[in-house]
């Protein structure tokens, strides 16, 4: 990096330790959803941080965040980087907080060097990258990208019946949702710092992983719906059971993804509900998300078809009914080589070892990619644990990770 430009180490772990207590559950673990008070207290502190850094900043209607460092010629379309702070319930400290306080960092330690980039460079803050509240991924880069239909976006509810309309209202999000939409030429580049959420950057000693694509996933939302009854007094034969069909269905989309492979197709499924929930009564509904992806879009379809048919089959036997809900389904991502090699020449002029991988988890990196040149930046996470308390990512890699993104902001602005 520019020899004046450096990161402030002490300052950036400290937030980042900081920011982990807005939390609706204790340390270690963080559970932040989209507009509850943790997550409204999380965004107050990074507005108070871009404050006492004279940085302006800007919200738009879902509550996407952008703070700018004008660049010398601020007409040009801007450089951007960003990620997430919004946490599933009993996740880790570090998913999405990394890539926006490390973004922070970066353009704090531009401007206390007093260096004024020639792009403007922006960090952006994306509403709601997890689907815990609404059931869809990247809710905030998907409309930046208006790749979701506003009145699919509006029809949203979370498990009380809130529509997203009210819960952004509520939080004090009142713009038009259209107005969320990017121009086509607001970013040149755009570049995501995240953990890894996966063993490879550890297991091969790298400090920077360098992401040559973002696998394809898909979210579906099975209801299986039986007659339910007695639990003691329907005989066998006769039970039309949705649990047991649910069950038959999560090994199913197991058997899909090959279980036990060690391939890049996973199916998972995270989230079930069974009515009426009681020990002495046949469940007569199911609700279920299933979760499929892959490298390859042909695969991850293939897995699809599979369980589907599957469910068919296996609904028909069981005198099930069933409904197959797609929430999204998302194409891969292939990162820009222009970043890529910026991101290559940052680590080794700053001594970080490198390796290139595949990321097997989505962000909203695949959304920003859908219009704007972009790739991503991984550290490592110990044993790839992540979505769980035992999360964890070393200081020294994390500004590792800051200062290979900071150099390579600086690099591409100049572009
Ligand atoms: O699920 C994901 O891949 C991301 O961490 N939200
Ligand atoms: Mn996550
Ligand atoms: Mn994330």
């Amino acid at each position: 990096m520019r020899g004046d430009i450096s990161i402030n180490a002490e300052r950036l772990l400290g937030e980042i330790e900081h920011i982990s207590q807005f939390s609706d559950v204790p340390a270690p673990a963080v559970t932040r959803i989209l507009y509850t008070p943790a997550d409204m207290a999380a965004r107050h502190y990074l507005k108070q941080l871009a404050d006492a850094a004279g940085l302006p900043w800007r919200e738009d209607a879902l509550g996407n965040w952008f703070v700018r460092l004008q660049g010398t010629e601020p007409d040009l379309p801007a450089v951007a980087t960003g990620s997430h702070i919004d946490a599933i319930p009993y996740a880790g400290k570090y998913d999405g907080v990394v890539g926006v306080l490390g973004g922070l960092e970066a353009l704090r330690a531009i401007r206390e060097a007093g260096v004024t980039p020639r792009r403007s460079l922006e960090l952006i803050m994306f509403t709601a990258e997890e689907p815990t509240r609404f059931g869809v991924g990247c809710l905030g880069s998907r409309g930046m990208a208006g790749l979701m239909p506003w009145d699919a976006m509006r029809a949203l509810q979370d498990a009380n019946g809130v529509s997203l309309e009210q819960a952004r209202a509520d939080a004090g999000y009142t713009g038009e949702l259209e107005s969320v939409e990017l121009s086509r030429d607001a970013y040149a580049y755009f570049v995501e710092l995240h953990i890894e959420q996966g063993p490879f950057l550890e297991a091969a000693d790298r400090e920077i992983g360098i992401v040559t694509d973002i696998v394809a996933s898909t979210t579906v939302r099975v209801t299986l719906t039986g007659e339910g009854g007695h639990a003691g007094t329907v005989p066998m034969p006769e039970r039309n059971d949705a649990l047991a069909a649910a069950a038959e269905l999560v090994l199913l989309a197991e058997k899909a993804a090959g279980f036990r492979s060690r391939g890049l197709a996973v199916a998972t499924v995270g989230m079930l509900d069974v009515h009426p929930g009681a020990s002495n009564s046949i469940p007569s509904r199911v609700e279920l998300t299933l979760d499929v992806r892959a490298r390859e879009m042909r695969v991850r379809d293939a897995m699809l078809e599979e369980v589907h048919t599957g469910l068919k089959a296996l609904a028909r036997s069981r005198r099930i009914r069933h409904e197959w809900q797609v929430l999204n389904h998302d194409p891969a991502c292939r990162s820009d080589p222009r970043i890529l090699t910026a991101i290559a020449r940052s680590a080794e002029a700053l001594g970080h070892a490198h390796l290139s991988l595949v990321s097997r988890a989505y962000h909203d990196t695949v959304f920003m990619a859908r219009h704007f040149p972009a790739a991503m930046i991984f550290i490592p996470c110990h044993e790839g644990y992540s979505h769980r308390p035992e999360e964890f990512a070393a200081p020294e890699h994390i500004v590792a990770g800051t200062e290979t993104l900071t150099s390579t902001l600086v690099e591409l602005a100049a572009l």
